[in-house]
């Protein structure tokens, strides 16, 4: 409920989105949603005219009458004409395509709302507070008139004590300490230092779901790496779901000691932290070379953030430290996905076509020579002629120079057919191949390990067996799974079948590509595309048919992917 926006302040924002739509200037966006706070009927509307706040006074040098009229026709018609979109309660709050600045600004208007013991929602009233914390221009207007954030908060009758800005720390930071600040610094107290915990918590948070937007975006836009911008999601929902691990602040800052000591420590540090947060310069924030420079540098943002929440995370919470802990080593994985970025972008799009083969493939074919009945590079050329999309070499017992002298020459048969070649299990024979990827199981190298071995662009498919296991692979960042064993198999082993009931569960709650696998031929084909199926790995009935060519072209029709 709390990440929802109270109806009032879902107008407000679906207001802004429709006033500043089309223009990327953040300062456009905070002033626009400072121009919806201030038209419609809420809670900040009524706080802002008994403080005296009003358009012309916050707005108008920087827009001209007209736009204001024009903006507010537009937030008229948006109010009246689409009531049911602008109006239902527990609208989300970002959408997909909000930029940085309103992010950053539903976000904290968020963890205001959560730090508040009876809030139902974001209202107006935390979109008031964020907005004065992330705009520095507005801010200084609203101080120029004589109001402050105690004077707004209070007048808001919030019950947040969440005190202070939001900082807009960074890495490369250079500290000059203030005088006022070395003043201070002598006086410690238990408050201040919880108080301050909780500062840097709400920073850090801030920082490490911007950090993964930034990449987010980068995997979307630039990489058009569907699984990538996936996984970056997942982790930034996982990260702002960590939250709820917290405890609430409502006694945080003033519990141990009297009241009265207490408000005027809190006093002191919140002015603390506004001279701190002026003393601040980032070094090398400004200034980005090119794309792989932002990504590397939103990724160590990612990274300190982490570290950063769990570390102070333990004096507060030990399970929100867990947490991010896990998080942690999750966006390790990431960080090898992403380091790939220089290498990835002198070839962008080697990955890209990979995926995009695999999004299409719908046969996959393991070739492991004591199945085949005939010559196995027959039945390679031989399967390829009749379509099958992937090929998999599987052969656990050859010496490594065979297997890599296989290796290269299914590779070359699959380069000259066009379809992706993988190599089961060795990512470093997978590597000197030039293969397109590798296939690991559950007890070889987790898909992170094989990663680091594999090169950039190259792709990883993981064996999985439950729904956990294939939406653990999902969050790793495996390309794609396979699924099974779905029916009785002698090419492998396996005391348990997880049958149909496991390719229906995947098929519903897993988004990569699944290969379902585990004793597939023409004649149950129907029952694994009944159970939700539509995609199928195969080896004995395959390779050790006697036409290998026609039974992939059978295979195919049945799939409803006629061979090329
Ligand atoms: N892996 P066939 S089942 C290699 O469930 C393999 O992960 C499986 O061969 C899994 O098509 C399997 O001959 C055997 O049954 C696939």
């Amino acid at each position: 409920m709390l990440e929802s926006l109270t109806p009032a302040a879902g107008r407000t924002v679906a207001s802004c989105r429709r006033m500043a739509a089309g223009t990327t200037a953040p300062q456009t966006w905070c002033d626009f949603l400072m121009f919806a706070l201030l038209q419609h009927e809420s809670l900040a509307a009524a706080a802002m005219q008994r403080l005296g706040i009003s358009v012309e006074s916050l707005l108008t040098a920087r827009h001209s009458p007209q736009a204001l009229e024009q903006a507010a026709v537009q937030l008229q018609s948006n109010a009246y004409s689409h009531p049911d979109e602008c109006s239902t309660p527990g609208a989300k709050s970002v959408e997909p395509d909000d930029p940085l600045v309103l992010i950053q600004i539903l976000d904290r208007a968020a963890f205001l709302a959560r730090r508040e013991p009876n809030a139902a929602g974001i209202s107006s009233a935390h979109l008031l507070v964020a907005v004065f914390e992330s705009n520095e221009l507005l801010r200084k207007k609203f101080l120029d008139d004589g109001v402050d954030r105690d004077k707004i908060v209070a007048e808001l009758n919030l019950e947040t004590t969440v005190t202070g800005p939001s900082l807009p720390i960074d890495f490369d930071l250079e500290w000059s300490e203030s005088p006022v600040t070395k003043v201070r610094s002598n006086i410690t107290t238990l408050a201040t230092d919880s108080d301050a915990v909780w500062r840097i918590l709400d920073a850090n948070l801030n920082r490490g779901r911007e950090g993964l937007r930034v990449l987010e975006d980068y995997a979307r836009f630039v990489r058009n790496d569907a699984n990538l911008s996936r996984y970056l999601k997942e982790l930034r929902h996982e990260l702002v779901a960590t939250e709820a691990l917290l405890p609430q602040m409502k006694y945080s800052a003033c519990e141990s000691a009297s009241a009265d000591t207490i408000s005027a420590d809190i006093l002191l540090h919140r002015d603390t932290e506004h001279d701190v947060g002026t003393q601040i310069f980032t070094v090398s924030e400004s200034v980005r070379k090119d794309i792989s420079d932002v990504v590397i540098a939103n990724s160590r943002r990612v990274q300190e953030a982490l570290r950063s929440l769990e570390e102070f995370g333990k004096l507060i919470a030990p399970d929100f430290a867990e947490k991010i802990k896990q998080i942690r080593y999750r966006s390790y994985t990431l960080q090898q996905q992403l380091c790939m970025v220089t290498s990835t972008l002198l070839s962008p799009n080697q990955h890209v076509q990979r995926v995009e083969k695999l999004q299409t493939a719908v046969l996959y074919v393991l070739i492991t020579e004591s199945l085949c009945r005939l010559p196995w590079q027959r039945v390679v050329e031989a399967t390829l002629r009749g379509g099958a999309d992937v090929l998999q070499l599987r052969e656990k017992h050859l010496s490594d120079r065979e297997l890599l002298r296989r290796a290269r020459w299914t590779a070359d048969a699959c380069v000259g057919a066009g379809r992706l070649f993988i190599v089961n299990d060795r990512a470093d024979v997978a590597v000197a191949a030039n293969a397109d990827g590798v296939h690991v199981g559950q007890d070889e190298l987790s898909v992170s390990d094989a990663r680091a071995v594999l090169r950039p662009g190259q792709i990883l498919g993981i064996s999985t067996h439950t729904l956990q296991q294939a939406q653990a692979a999902m969050m790793d960042g495996a390309d794609y799974i396979g699924v099974g064993p779905t029916f009785p198999t002698t090419t492998k082993s396996f005391s348990e079948f997880p049958g149909l009931a496991l390719v229906t569960e995947v098929s519903r709650n897993v988004q990569i590509p699944a290969f379902v696998i585990g004793g597939i031929g023409v004649e149950n084909l129907a029952a694994v595309r009944q159970a939700g199926g539509t995609r199928v790995s195969l080896a004995s009935s395959v390779v050790g048919s006697e036409n290998p060519e026609s039974t992939v072209r059978e295979l195919k029709r049945q799939l409803g992917n006629p061979a090329t």
